[in-house]
């Protein structure tokens, strides 16, 4: 049950798909009140909360998967430090689910907007819930559903399919912040094809550029660029190359001239074009919420497409902004206002802040508009919908160009209705073991959002990593679908080969690759039915008390739960189970012990590069043999990982890996193991499989 309210006059952010009549009657909720509908200060909605009450949702933040108890603020920003004080990262996700504890009834909220609304989850009152949308029209839906995942589904059913990559996509990516040349990325190559770890793609940080020039590709340090890709794609290898959402101001540049030319770019009060700061220096942001220079922006796309390239990603789209051309101005006269000034400790501070404030103030994403149908709308009301419409950019010329075959894509800025073009990663965490564990969190409220296709930098972005962490971490990182291993310039050399025992890593990774014909049925599945990937163990089990609170183990898909280790020199950890299961103590895809553990607490070992899976009751998790990338992994030979007591059935989601049209492409096979050991397989494809 969907109810629609609409407050003020909402700007269209086209997140909602299917068509629900708005309520005509006045807004009167049992669960939610509200306080004010002002107008200066926004509107307020608050609902009470008992001891044991429950929130869900919110999408990329930090925490836990229960968000209670912290304040959140949907507000895209570039900010690299998540730490645990931090109320906004670089997404905005307004879908939450109230899980009350007991008599109440639970209810989904989506507040359908592009400014800043704050999810206040009993920060300031325990026991309040308090949610506060900034100034202007939104449009309010208020979900009722007999349980969380159908409430999920429901919500999913509302905002459409979620973004579906290309099967290649699935395979192990290594990148760097970096990385300058072919040669660099040769050896990148060589080094795991030599020592037979797995790798499908190398990404492309801003460096291949032309002095940081979207579309350009600096013909000194990749000479023939095409043949280049042509080079790695006999190698099967897709480089993934970065694109940012500022436009370098520079006569001649013809992606500046056309924008220009065309009034493409994001302008002032006065009609001049915006000029801000990021990699390039000075530059324009194109103003994508204008369909005609979103469909202008999103062909651009086409000249590295033409090179041969299938895929990107999305960087600086919040849009992260370094300075604003107007306080760069301001600052140059303060600073030199300082010069003459006896500079006590205040003035010090002021001329210490005039410079350290200088990035992403809110003033200056208050100063530029965009041009919506003809009308200038101010960039803090549409904020959080920026760096989503520099992805549909993407996406939606990915269509036109490239009609038969899917593209990879995904983006640093999201916010709910991107989930339908694109995937996000999770930007710049740090080689942190907390950060480890927050990556896990993060995972199922993503995918109550939409977004399916997801994954964190492995290893961690911003400072130096350890082999442990890396090992621990890709531990983690074999169940994501984007799997791919991500650092900083100026951070320890990230590469498995940094680290002198590529056996382990040649396992771990490995172990993705066996795992393949599941993750990629469980994630399509996921796609298809509007359903998760990862699903907390509250999700799944309501009634049992501990399995509610348990965040630090997920189900990934339906037949398996996982439990990572997270701390640094544990050599195995404690885990609930909430009925009895398989374990599966992983040291590689061939080399295995198995048990069967009781429901209850559980110490387990898992040692360093020892993967734990618990597979279900009457539940198969299909294993392949492997390969060193995706193409090469045999989907027609299996063996079943099975806990069967009584029968177990499976089916298995297939196609080719490219076509859009996976209805067409798409084919099932439904695998059914007796409590005996018989084994049957039936569908569209020949399959030949095993128990182990
Ligand atoms: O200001 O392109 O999150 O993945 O390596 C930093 C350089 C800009 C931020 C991205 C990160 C990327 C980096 N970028």
């Amino acid at each position: 049950m969907i109810r629609k309210y609409v407050f003020g006059e909402p700007i269209e952010t086209d997140a909602v798909e299917i068509r629900i009549p708005a309520e005509t009657k006045a807004f009167t909720e049992d669960h939610i009140r509200l306080l004010s509908p002002g107008r200066q200060g926004g509107s307020v909605f608050v609902c009470p909360m008992s001891d044991g009450d429950r929130i869900y949702g919110l999408g990329e933040n930090v925490r836990g998967i229960n968000k209670r108890g912290w304040i959140y603020e949907s507000n895209c920003s570039d900010d690299p430090n998540h730490t645990e004080e931090k109320h906004s990262l670089y997404g905005a996700h307004n879908f939450l689910i109230f899980e009350p504890a007991g008599g109440r009834e639970r209810f989904g909220l989506f507040i359908d907007c592009g400014q800043k609304v704050i999810f206040d989850c009993g920060y300031t009152d325990r026991k309040q819930l308090r949610i506060t949308v900034a100034e202007g029209g939104f449009v309010l839906y208020i979900l009722e559903n007999e349980s969380l995942l159908d409430m999920v589904h429901e919500f999913r059913s509302m905002i459409g399919r979620s973004y579906i990559p290309p099967k290649w996509a699935f395979g192990y990516g290594q990148s760097r912040w970096g990385y300058r040349s072919a040669e660099d990325v040769r050896q990148i190559v060589r080094e795991h094809r030599d020592q037979g770890v797995p790798l499908d793609s190398v990404y492309m940080d801003i460096d291949y550029m032309e002095r940081f020039k979207d579309f350009t590709v600096d013909a000194g340090r990749f000479p023939d660029f095409p043949e280049f890709v042509e080079e790695m794609s006999r190698q099967h290898i897709h480089l993934v190359p970065i694109i940012d959402a500022g436009v370098k101001i520079e006569k001649g540049y013809p992606v500046y001239e056309e924008g220009l030319a065309n009034g493409y770019f994001c302008k002032n009060e006065d009609g001049t074009p915006f000029v801000g700061g990021a990699w390039p220096g000075r530059v324009h942001f194109p103003d994508v919420l204008n369909p005609d220079a979103r469909k202008w922006f999103g062909d651009w796309y086409r000249v590295l497409l033409d090179a041969g390239i299938e895929g990107f990603w999305n960087d600086m789209n919040e849009p992260a902004l370094f300075y604003s051309e107007a306080y760069l101005q301001e600052a140059f006269r303060k600073l030199t206002s300082f010069r003459t000034d006896d500079l006590d400790i205040w003035k010090f501070f002021e001329l210490k802040g005039t410079v350290l404030s200088m990035a992403n103030r809110p003033e200056d994403f208050r100063s530029f508009y965009h041009n919506m149908n003809g009308k200038m709308i101010r960039h803090d009301r549409v904020h959080n919908l920026y760096g989503s419409n520099m992805t549909r950019a993407a996406g939606e010329a990915f269509e036109r160009l490239s009609p038969e075959k899917r593209i990879l894509i995904f983006s640093r800025s999201s916010c709910i209705g991107m989930h339908r073009c694109g995937g996000i990663w999770m930007g710049d965490n740090q080689s942190w073991w907390s950060h480890l564990l927050m990556n896990m969190q993060m995972l199922p409220s993503l995918n109550m959002c939409g977004f399916l296709y997801i994954g964190a930098d492995l290893g961690g972005f911003g400072s130096d990593t350890t082999a442990d962490l890396l090992i621990r971490w890709l531990e983690l990182g074999i169940f994501t679908p984007l799997m791919r291993n991500h650092s900083s310039m100026g951070t320890r050399e990230q590469e498995f080969y940094r680290f002198g025992e590529p056996e382990t890593f040649q396992k771990i990774i490995g172990l993705r690759y066996a795992l393949l014909p599941y993750l990629y049925s469980e994630f399509m599945k996921a796609a298809l039915s509007g359903g998760m990937m990862f699903i907390p163990l509250a999700f799944v089990w309501p009634e049992d008390g501990m399995a509610v609170q348990t965040e630090d183990q997920l189900m990934v898909g339906e037949s398996l739960m996982i439990a990572p280790v997270y701390r640094q020199n544990a050599a195995g950890r404690y885990v609930y189970l909430p009925e009895e299961m398989k374990l599966y103590r992983m040291r590689s895809a061939q080399d295995m012990d198995v048990e069967i553990l009781e429901a209850g607490h559980h110490f387990v070992r898992a040692e360093l590069g020892e993967v734990l899976i618990f597979v279900r009751a009457d539940h198969l998790v299909p294993l392949a043999e492997g390969g060193q990338y995706v193409e090469q992994v045999n989907t027609s030979s299996l063996r079943l990982m099975h806990f069967v007591k009584e029968e177990a059935v499976y089916q298995l989601y297939d196609d080719d890996g490219y076509s859009r049209n996976v209805e067409l492409a798409g084919h099932l096979t439904e695998i059914r193991v007796t409590a005996g050991g018989g084994i049957t397989a039936e569908g569209a494809m020949p399959l030949k499989c095993e128990l182990i």
